[in-house]
């Protein structure tokens, strides 16, 4: 699945794209290899016995009121028909599908061909699908979706037999705290290219030291049918946000050469928000490909944003100003949606980001969807990008290597974005084993193999005296619930250890250290004085406390920045420790503020004026 780009279908005036989102046909398959048996996917999945409509995108668990749909562990079934135009066969365009996310891993049949298949959710592939359309007909897309998490899948979970009455019932555990969501959760494209096409481009930005003068690398792949010897042409374009043009840039070159730089004179930077008049200033790179004498063949547009990234010991600096993360862990969550993506949803998420005075988050623990790294990159707000590697155990060569796949597989995608900030490999791992050392070496190695750009970080709670991953990293981040999960009620414990913690870090490992996850349930609407747990009083209260702590740390120059625990309510499996899911958020989980969020609020908007 890594071969070539993943570029985000966009339309230009060589490509059209369709979506095929809407409603699909859906069946669960109780059996998990009845529907490979009786092949579901050469016919119409309702002519295979009775389907449900369900709707794309969405988790398909909290669309009805059943819960063997919610609970299913193992294989469902989508379908739907979709009409590709005799105008494409004209134009002799390639034909592709992509899908942006499907949880956990799919297979895809076209007609039924078998044309795609995937592994590791939140991330997107696509297959050029051309052999397999009839142009000026209906086409059928066939996809079974498997959840099952196991020891070697990413996240890990694992299986377990529950007798029945007289059977067993396969039951689905896992020790992250997330619901796991299955289904087609992001869009359906279905695009074309011309027959030689702009595969990939990969952009590194800079800043002069003069301050003022941008620099833009970029390398540009290009896919399709041609003989190596072709000379190849790129004119590549650099527009402003009003589309005017900046510098254009023609290049005669040979398959080899499609690389260069642009210089751009009084660039407008790319700015964290809050941080600058002007945040998240995208340029648009407009790359146009022409073979030998033949016009244009193909035109890509790629949003850029130009800034440069530094850190050291106890800094990370933009453009050389250093930054301190005023944000939140979050989640890919909501009602009835689960985890599909809502753009009314993630429009509103980044109102009330902003509205929080928020100029960071971590996408805890997965990649989000492209749209919602979109906004960040436009809206200025920067992304600790975390892969799925979430409270991981039982360390093993298979587990590592499709762990090193979905940050290859993340970083493919995101390589472009001024918004990510810092890659995370892991969130909460058994950091504490000896084999944690060899495992997070080699994790480490891989993605600075891919990007040397970005500093890498994980995610710690264990201890800083027994953990063996931080001496790896770039920068630190850790996780404590101090009176929540231990000294429960006593609020008084937190300042100095949250300070005494975060120092240990930076002396173990001399390197800069942010907290990245503290919080408190709290029920929206219970109100107990003087505070108690659970209570909207407590959590304020909580925040107050880290706050002092934190106020006492930014005097020091390591600590680089504040992550509450969470954005939003969100869903888990079912246990007695959660009402209806976790309520950490500041928000609930329909984004209505609790009290600690008209008080975060103060808070970060005081600090974005201070900095
Ligand atoms: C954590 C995890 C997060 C949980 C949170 C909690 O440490 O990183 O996924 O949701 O604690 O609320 O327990």
């Amino acid at each position: 699945n890594l071969q070539g780009g993943i570029l985000y279908p966009r339309e230009s005036e060589s490509r059209e794209v369709k979506l095929l989102d809407g409603i699909w046909n859906f069946r669960l398959s109780l059996d998990p290899l009845m529907g490979f048996k009786e092949k579901w996917f050469t016919k119409d999945l309702s002519k295979t016995g009775s389907v449900i409509p369900m709707p794309v995108p969405s988790s398909y668990n909290d669309i009805t009121m059943e819960r063997k749909i919610r609970d299913h562990v193992g294989i469902v079934w989508y379908d739907k028909t979709f009409f590709v135009p005799d105008s494409w066969r004209q134009f002799g365009y390639h034909v592709w599908m992509r899908f942006s996310s499907v949880h956990y891993a799919a297979q895809v049949w076209i007609n039924g061909h078998l044309a795609m298949s995937h592994e590791i959710g939140h991330l997107p592939f696509h297959r050029e699908i051309t052999s397999f359309v009839q142009f000026g007909k209906q086409n059928r897309v066939t996809v079974a979706v498997d959840n099952t998490l196991l020891q070697t899948t990413l996240p890990q979970g694992l299986l377990q037999d529950l007798p029945v009455e007289d059977t067993v019932e396969t039951i689905q555990t896992y020790t992250f705290d997330f619901f796991n969501y299955a289904g087609i959760h992001r869009s359906v494209h279905l695009y074309t290219t011309p027959t030689i096409y702009i595969d990939d481009v990969k952009i590194l930005t800079d800043v002069k030291t003069d301050g003022t003068t941008g620099l833009i690398h970029y390398n540009i792949t290009i896919g399709g049918s041609f003989s190596k010897e072709e000379s190849v042409m790129c004119f590549v374009d650099l527009l402003d946000q009003d589309g005017n043009f900046i510098v254009r840039k023609n290049r005669n070159s040979t398959l080899d050469g499609l690389s260069g730089t642009i210089e751009v004179p009084n660039a407008k930077l790319w700015w964290p928000y809050l941080m600058h008049p002007i945040p998240g200033y995208m340029y648009m790179l407009q790359l146009q490909l022409s073979q030998k004498d033949s016009g244009i063949n193909d035109v890509y547009r790629q949003p850029v944003g130009i800034r440069n990234l530094k850190w050291n010991a106890t800094t990370l600096t933009i453009n050389g100003k250093p930054i301190y993360l005023r944000g939140f862990g979050r989640h890919e969550d909501s009602d009835i949606r689960g985890k599909g993506l809502d753009l009314a949803l993630i429009t509103k998420d980044y109102n009330l980001i902003k509205w929080i005075g928020a100029n960071a988050y971590r996408t805890s623990h997965y990649p989000y969807a492209e749209e919602i790294m979109d906004f960040a990159d436009q809206q200025g707000i920067m992304i600790i990008n975390e892969c799925p590697g979430v409270d991981l155990v039982n360390y093993s060569i298979i587990l590592r290597n499709k762990h090193m796949d979905s940050m290859a597989e993340l970083i493919r995608r995101d390589k472009n974005r001024p918004s990510v900030i810092m890659w995370s490999i892991a969130n909460e791992p058994r950091s504490q084993l000896k084999e944690a050392a060899e495992y997070f070496r080699s994790v480490v190695e891989f993605v600075k193999s891919y990007d040397e750009t970005r500093p890498i970080t994980a995610v710690l709670n264990r201890a800083e005296n027994e953990d063996e991953a931080g001496q790896y990293l770039d920068i630190i981040g850790f996780n404590r619930y101090n009176s929540w999960y231990s000294n429960t009620g006593r609020l008084e414990v937190i300042r100095e250890k949250v300070e005494d913690e975060a120092y240990k870090w930076h002396t173990k490992y001399n390197k800069p250290v942010f907290m990245a996850e503290y919080g408190a349930d709290t029920i929206p609407g219970l109100h107990i004085n003087p505070s108690y747990v659970w209570s909207e009083e407590y959590q304020v209260e909580l925040l107050s406390e880290h706050f002092k702590a934190f106020d006492a740390l930014r005097k020091k120059q390591f600590f680089i920045g504040e992550m509450i625990w969470n954005f939003a309510d969100f869903n888990t499996a079912q246990t007695v420790t959660r009402v209806g899911g976790n309520k950490k958020g500041i928000f609930t989980r329909q984004r209505q503020p609790k009290a600690a969020a008209h008080h975060l609020r103060k808070r970060y908007w005081l600090l974005a004026t201070e900095l």
